[in-house]
């Protein structure tokens, strides 16, 4: 389905007419130090010091092999559009001068600024940028951390350093320093891959967008009614039968242990989490299709190529389901190295009250079994908490008891407001793709809420973080995962990131304008939003500029070299 770009209404098309007249000669105003996004903890621009990246400069790091990988990561992101060799050399070698170095503090090898010491407060993600004449200094605790610097040195950079093939252009960058750390630990977004099917590639990707906003988890929706997209060696028929379909009646699919681990692989070099889930015990009908012994009834049921929810379960009752549970929990938990797994929990309407309870915590023993941690859809608070529990909210109303009750018991919580970060929330009524069961959101209303108090009574300790679910059920490929993510999905990232002194939606509006022209240059479609107010492209032209819906999406950037065999 052709993607259509929603007309700006007449005043903004005034406003953008009024803003090419003025930037009819104008070339695009310089990157200054408070545009990033998310907004850092503390900017100090210093325009004496700007630097020019030349053709002769080096990346500098620690010997560490985790800060060599953040260089060649930079490395990669910078030399196509520069142009530039940018070798990438270690401490233990002379360092030509001119150069990024890469700093991990501890290594005093490199550090020439004395006011950076151990305990600077950079914790586990955060880092210090330092830009002067002499070039640009990333200090970080981590390598982590550095990786965080990497994210905003890219945005210091003009729009068109994101160019995958030579570009000419000024490589200016904005004198000052930037110290930068996360208000919350746990910043994702969610992809539906059981609704629709997407390669590995494609996933690869949208780990690309999570980094570009310091994102730090992905969560993997690997189970539903209408498909199962984990194999599993214990049950094959989950993954070749139960992968073998999909919203629609397409041809579905499944990730091989091998395809996991690439996207594990991928994922982890970029600094990001994988949250696998396994839904249970409803959204289960593709399994109960593998495995009709798992069936209440113990009838197959047809496969469900729909868009219902609520109707299946697996049966609470028989033993055999908790060896299929404690299968599949173990051999999922063993190819993922992040702490998280994932049950799902929600909609099973048709397991209530204790066998519910009980059946969930069956299930979180299991999965405190295999050294996991268990998260859950809110739905699971009634059932006795585990240590370290984290419920995912995702009503659209903050009083909600029995989740405060769940926090009261020692739950965290991840905030996934169905009506401010469900991003197959469809923009506007026009909006291609999408749902609207949890009203339209548009990008004010993905960014102008507070996770810290949303949940009525939950202070903001108790929140681990947020994270943008996109659900598939419309959403069909690559470029519309795009259209749905961008630009909502940086205002999720800000309020997963940013200190909430920061919050501001006219300076949010403003900063994220500028970002247009870098998802373009990347290749990458998103919606041009018209609460936003993009610059104009091209002198005079007052017509917003299609997206670019990409021939061949590629990831954003060669992909570092993973820890295990391509
Ligand atoms: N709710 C269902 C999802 C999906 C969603 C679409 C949750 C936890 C509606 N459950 O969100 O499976 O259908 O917006």
């Amino acid at each position: 389905m052709p993607l259509s770009v929603h007309e700006p209404d007449a005043a903004t098309l005034a406003r953008s007419a009024d803003k090419a007249a003025g930037e009819l000669l104008a070339p695009p105003a310089p990157v200054q130090l408070p545009d990033v996004v998310p907004a850092p903890q503390r900017v100090e621009p210093d325009p004496a010091e700007d630097w020019l990246l030349s053709p002769d400069a080096v990346i500098v790091t620690s010997a560490d092999p985790a800060a060599l990988t953040v260089a060649a990561y930079l490395a990669e992101l910078l030399r196509p559009a520069t142009g530039y060799p940018l070798p990438v050399t270690d401490t233990t070698r002379p360092a030509a001068t001119g150069g990024i170095a890469l700093v991990l503090t501890g290594d005093d090898s490199l550090k020439d600024d004395a006011s950076l010491n151990d305990d600077d407060g950079l914790g586990a993600e955060g880092y210090q940028l330092a830009v002067t004449r002499a070039g640009v200094t990333i200090t970080a605790a981590t390598a982590t951390g550095l990786f965080h610097g990497v994210q905003t040195l890219r945005q210091l950079l003009p729009p068109t350093i994101e160019s995958a093939v030579p570009v000419t252009e000024r490589w200016m960058l904005p004198g000052g320093t930037i110290t930068d750390a996360p208000r919350f630990p746990y910043r994702g977004a969610m992809l539906d891959v059981a609704r629709h099917f997407f390669p590995v590639e494609d996933v690869l990707r949208v780990v690309d967008h999570l980094a570009r906003y310091k994102l730090n988890h992905l969560h993997l929706h690997l189970t539903d009614d209408q498909g199962w997209r984990i194999a599993v060696d214990s049950w094959p028929r989950l993954s070749t039968v139960g992968g073998a379909t999909e919203v629609g009646g397409g041809p579905g699919g499944h990730y091989t242990k091998a395809d996991y681990r690439r996207i594990v692989s991928y994922a982890a070099a970029r600094h990001v989490t994988v949250v696998p889930e396994i839904d249970l015990p409803g959204h289960t009908n593709s399994a109960l299709v593998a495995y009709p012994e798992l069936a209440p009834d113990k009838v197959a049921p047809p496969p469900y190529t729909g868009t219902e929810v609520g109707f299946s379960y697996v049966d609470p009752a028989d033993e055999r389901t908790y060896d299929f549970i404690t299968d599949v929990l173990g051999e999922v938990a063993a190819l993922t190295p992040g702490p998280w797994l994932h049950i799902g929990g929600d909609e099973a309407f048709k397991v209530k009250g204790e066998v519910y309870t009980g059946f969930v915590e069956r299930t979180q023993r299991i999965v405190a079994d295999t050294g996991k941690t268990v998260v859950g859809w809110h739905q699971l608070a009634p059932a006795a908490h585990v240590d370290g529990r984290v419920l995912q909210w995702w009503g659209t109303n903050g009083d909600d008891p029995a989740t405060l009750e769940a926090v009261r018991r020692g739950a965290r919580l991840i905030l996934s407001p169905g009506n401010h970060a469900y991003l197959d929330m469809k923009y506007a009524p026009d909006t291609p793709v999408g749902q609207d069961w949890a009203g339209l959101i548009d990008v004010r209303r993905a960014y102008d809420w507070d996770p810290g108090s949303h949940v009525t009574g939950v202070a903001d300790d108790a929140v681990l973080g947020v994270e943008a679910p996109l659900w598939t059920e419309s959403v069909t490929s690559l470029a519309e995962i795009e259209f749905m993510l961008l630009p909502r999905l940086p205002a999720i990232a800000e309020l997963g990131w940013s200190p909430r002194a920061t919050h501001d939606w006219a300076g949010f509006r403003d900063r994220l304008a500028g970002h247009g022209r870098r998802w373009t240059a990347a290749g990458i479609t998103f919606h041009r939003a018209p609460e936003v107010p993009w610059p104009v492209e091209g002198a005079g032209s007052a017509q917003p500029v299609r997206p670019q819906i990409p021939a061949q999406p590629g990831p954003d950037n060669a992909p570092v070299p993973s820890t295990d065999n391509p």
